[in-house]
């Protein structure tokens, strides 16, 4: 098949197809240029809800905390289990069918600091952040009414993200989110059919590894690089080497390359445009539900809105509401921009 000409690829995860059109990516642009916003922020930040010492919206008081600092979201999208969480009473039409939801929702400071980025912190920094990650994993993991923890960060105004002090985020919830629940069928598919030799992202891994063409960088424990099913410009994944099924399965020396692997991947990122990229990243990983889930490889998505300069964005409208999403610059062209960037941050 011809890869220049327009093309549908499968995402195997998700069951979702993307368009390719390779031939559209000259065409000339004459949509909205976004400003940029590069202000040069203050180490400490009086009015930042989530510097240290400070006062949130709903009035609690951070400590003067010189690390991780993980509070319980004061606007929180889901509240603890109560008597209406049971399960649904059927009396609805199936047509209007709802069901209750609860849980957990953290804010995750990842350093005191509000002026930098994950881009910007020490290794060691991010490796703290990394094991606050696992620590919360093992800590709502092992309760009853969790089975799926969700890990996030939305970076940079484009993505709607309310303060620029470095943060994430923790949704962890009774019951499985949709996103994981088709990663689950595709993973769980692909290992029970014939012929697979390992998890679906175990093998797919050593396919990219094999091809090198969308393969950004690796260290000796994580792979970056863009999906072959890639629907955003400059979207990326990291892929652990081994086979790790949840975040609280990770050694200490893979904790400390995940940590690299953040550092570098977000570097690369903001001298792409030369700006603080932004993005909304997360973490999957297997449910927490009991089960085993030896079809779950552990990994991450990196889902950047940006398209030609530090303004420019893509939006996911039209056909790509109404049919399914595109995308003129292939995969492979995206890996070889990314590929060619600077570790060290040069702005
Ligand atoms: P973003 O990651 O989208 O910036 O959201 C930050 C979260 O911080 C948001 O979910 C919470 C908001 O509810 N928050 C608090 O918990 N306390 C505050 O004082 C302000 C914001
Ligand atoms: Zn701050």
């Amino acid at each position: 098949m011809d890869l220049t000409q327009p093309h549908r690829r499968y995402n195997p995860l998700t069951g979702e197809w993307v368009l390719v059109s390779p031939q559209r990516a000259a065409r000339p642009w004459l949509g909205a240029v976004e400003r940029v916003t590069r202000e040069q922020r203050p180490v400490y930040d009086p009015n930042c809800y989530l510097c240290p010492g400070n006062r949130r919206a709903n009035g609690a008081v951070n400590p003067p905390y010189t690390g991780v600092f993980v509070f319980d979201n004061d606007f929180p999208a889901l509240l603890p289990p109560t008597a209406n969480s049971g399960p649904t009473d059927g009396s609805a039409h199936p047509l209007l069918r709802a069901e209750p939801e609860a849980g957990v929702c953290r804010v995750i400071c990842f350093s005191p600091r509000h002026d930098l980025t994950l881009a910007e912190l020490p290794p060691a920094q991010i490796r703290a952040v990394v094991d606050t990650w696992v620590a919360q994993c093992a800590e709502l993991g092992a309760r009853e009414d969790i089975t799926y923890i969700q890990i996030f960060e939305n970076k940079g105004e484009m993505m709607g993200a309310s303060n620029p002090h470095p943060h994430g985020q923790l949704w962890a919830t009774r019951g499985l989110p949709t996103e994981i629940v088709k990663e689950t069928r595709g993973q769980l598919n692909y290992l029970q059919r014939a012929g697979s030799h390992g998890p679906l992202l175990v093998d797919y891994l050593e396919i990219e590894r094999r091809e090198g063409g969308r393969i950004i960088f690796e260290n000796d424990h994580f792979t970056c690089l863009v999906p072959f099913w890639a629907v955003w410009p400059f979207e990326t994944m990291i892929l652990p080497r081994r086979h790790v099924r949840r975040l609280t399965e990770l050694g200490e020396a893979e904790r400390d390359a995940l940590a690299d692997a953040l550092k570098r991947l977000t570097v690369r990122y903001d001298n792409l445009f030369n700006a603080p990229f932004p993005y909304t990243m997360g973490i999957h990983q297997a449910p927490y539900d009991g089960q085993v889930h030896d079809e779950w490889q552990l990994h991450l998505h990196f889902y950047p809105p940006l398209l030609r300069s530090a303004t420019v964005r893509k939006f996911m409208v039209g056909y790509e509401m109404l049919a399914q999403p595109q995308r003129d610059l292939t995969p492979e062209q995206a890996a070889e921009r990314l590929r060619a960037l600077s570790e060290v941050r040069a702005f």
